[in-house]
């Protein structure tokens, strides 16, 4: 025999079995020998000269989760480094209907009629320095919105509105000793509050304001909010739990673009929570919009401390011990070090707040954000040079106590990538922790300029991988990103993969069906449904034309793969579940007619047939 016939009979065996078994409900899941997953790292093994390797072969898994916030796309990716593949996709801001994410009850509860959104910065929740792996945050500059993503199922499971503000953009969690709060920043001033009761204020830009929003964390509601003059851009926060810092580049206050560039000096803002905290004890605080507003404007209190900078900032990181906080110039080539314990001081008044900047290193033209490896070296973006720039933060500091001339010398400078093109954010491995660990750094390139497959004027964005192990930058990877993420963390695989189910917890949906059926209560209707490969638990169901339809599904397969589909014919209607997973939706019932419910998720040999009727009778 030969091998042609020989694995032609073993298919026949095969279907022969899939005819039988596969009615009868059970499920068509790979028999592959499945290794332990622990043991298959790609682990950065070590190449020529010491390099980090990057590739992943078949059968490996990354050794590190990156979370991408999606821009304007509304959604957040998850990239696998070093392989730089995409994983998944978490619709957050957005519709989604491969997953049904705007089109399901539950999404549409959580999304409250806004289904586009603008995410910009993404964030793990935090203990003692370091993720614990249960949340991120990200926020919605266009809706002003924060939402937060579970990391065991990772999807959303919280959206909370941010009253007050506009170009809602910064946002970071609280890292010491774990994320009670969630900092979140306006970057447009606005009257407050910005309705019809303050009318007299809409031609006053002097009387507009950015607000430092307080979030708790676990509850997802506001805490309160920090109304000041200025507009806030990124935000960050310390590794002792004491502050949150932003910059600021329109402390001018100005409606054009002119008028926020007219002083050469701006402001990275510091916000005392020991002080936030005793002034919502004292009450010091006045209700507007229904939360709680300080006042924290120039010679109103003592909460916020204003350290110059120049000019029109960008950027605020903290390094991974803890001491300094990093800003951009922006428009001009500096980064600004600012001394942490000495902000300490500032804020007691013993010294100046500029008296807490110990360090101005020259990095280069249009310097964005800064990322870290934990061995003292920080890397900054640099927008208008498009490179990624090395630099030692000591010996910033070193060279500015020195004086003028040892600074012109640019020793703090170690190396200098250029990039392929327009960098915006920068992040390396587990940077934004005290576990940095200086292995991988990712430039998320705006431009890609002629780096890919030309796809018409719309091009893909171009996230650069650096290996940043050794003294010198080297770029090992191109990945292309559909528009637009603004930033991403890269977290170690140990954080986050024990916290993974691959199975939802079935009766924490409290509608899950047990028993399918139809009941009908006046003009409602409620159909319940199971899934079982490759059927579902109704053939089908009879509804009167205008009956107001509710469907609820359940994934009964606890298979991990094995989702399916549920999308009702010409009614507009589409979603997944995965195992154990219950949805539902609500629709009118307005065609009468005959209309297949059927299975959109290849899940079984019988996938085609999994269907069931709705009958609408007129
Ligand atoms: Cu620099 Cu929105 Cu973080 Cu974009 S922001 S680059
Ligand atoms: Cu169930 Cu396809
Ligand atoms: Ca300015």
């Amino acid at each position: 025999m030969s091998e042609k016939s020989r694995s032609d009979k073993k298919g026949f065996k095969r279907r022969d079995f899939l005819k039988i078994a596969g009615i009868a409900g059970v499920a068509a899941a790979g028999t592959g020998v499945i290794l332990p997953r622990e043991k298959i790292f790609a682990s950065s093994k070590r190449g020529k000269k010491g390099h980090l390797s990057n590739e992943v072969k078949p059968g490996e898994l990354d050794d590190y989760y990156g979370f991408w916030s999606g821009g304007h796309s509304g959604e957040i990716r998850i990239v696998g480094l070093p392989s730089m593949r995409t994983l998944k996709r978490i619709p957050v801001f957005n519709m989604d209907v491969a997953s049904g994410w705007g089109i399901t009850n539950e999404s549409r509860k959580l999304l409250r009629g806004k289904y586009t959104g603008d995410t910009h910065h993404v964030h793990g929740s935090y203990k003692n320095g370091t993720y614990d792996g249960r949340y991120l945050f990200v926020n919605d500059k266009l809706n002003n919105r924060v939402a937060r993503i579970r990391l065991d199922y990772m999807e959303v499971d919280a959206i909370v509105d941010i009253p007050n503000v506009q170009g809602a953009h910064g946002l970071f969690p609280q890292r010491y000793p774990k994320t009670e709060w969630v900092v979140q920043n306006s970057e447009f001033q606005i009257p407050v509050p910005n309705d019809q009761t303050n009318a007299a204020a809409f031609d006053r830009p002097k009387q507009y304001y950015g607000l430092h929003t307080i979030i708790d964390a676990e509850r997802m509601s506001i805490v309160c909010q920090i109304m000041v003059d200025e507009n806030m851009d990124l935000a960050a926060t310390d590794y002792k739990g004491k502050y949150s810092m932003t910059t600021s580049y329109n402390t001018e206050k100005g409606v054009t673009i002119s008028e926020m560039l007219a002083s050469d000096y701006d402001y990275m803002l510091i916000f005392h929570w020991g002080r936030i905290r005793e002034a919502l004890r004292k009450g010091k605080y006045k209700w507007i919009s229904g939360v709680k507003v300080i006042d924290g404007r120039k010679g109103h209190s003592d909460i916020v401390l204003r350290i110059p900078v120049p000019k029109n900032p960008h950027g605020v990181n903290i390094s991974p011990d803890g001491k300094y906080a990093i800003c951009s110039g922006k428009v001009s080539p500096t980064c600004t070090v600012v001394d942490l314990d000495l902000v300490d001081r500032a804020f007691e008044g013993k010294i100046k707040p500029e008296d807490c900047i110990v360090a101005q290193p020259e990095i280069g033209l249009g310097p964005l954000h800064t990322t870290f490896d934990g061995r003292g070296n920080a890397y900054t973006s640099v927008f208008i040079d498009s490179t990624n720039v090395k630099w030692n933060i000591q010996k910033a500091i070193e060279a500015e106590k020195k004086g003028p001339e040892e600074k012109k010398k640019k020793e703090y400078i170690i190396d200098v990538l250029d990039i392929h093109y327009q960098v915006g954010h920068i992040m390396a491995s587990m940077a934004e922790t005290k576990e940095a660990d200086g292995k991988w750094l990712v430039s998320l390139n705006k431009f890609s300029k002629d780096r890919f497959l030309n796809t018409g004027p719309l091009k893909p964005d171009n996230d650069q991988l650096v290996d940043i192990s050794g003294e010198k930058l080297r770029l090992v990877h191109d990945g292309p990103q559909y528009l637009e993420p603004h930033d991403c963390i890269i977290v170690r695989r140990d954080i986050v993969e024990p916290r993974v189910k691959d199975r939802y917890e079935m009766f924490e949906h409290p509608l899950a069906v047990v028993k399918s059926g139809v009941e009908r209560k006046g003009r409602n209707v409620t159909i319940r449904m199971t899934s079982n490969a490759p059927v579902y638990g109704l053939q089908e169901a009879r509804v009167k034309k205008g009956d107001r339809v509710t469907l609820i599904v359940t994934n009964h397969d606890e298979i991990s793969d094995l989702s399916h589909g549920v999308a009702i014919s010409n009614y507009n209607i589409n979603f997944v579940i995965a195992p154990f997973q219950t949805k539902s939706v609500t629709f009118t019932a307005d065609k009468p007619g005959v209309f297949w419910v059927y299975c959109t998720n290849f899940c079984h040999a019988l996938h085609l047939e999994m269907r069931m009727r709705i009958i609408v009778e007129p």
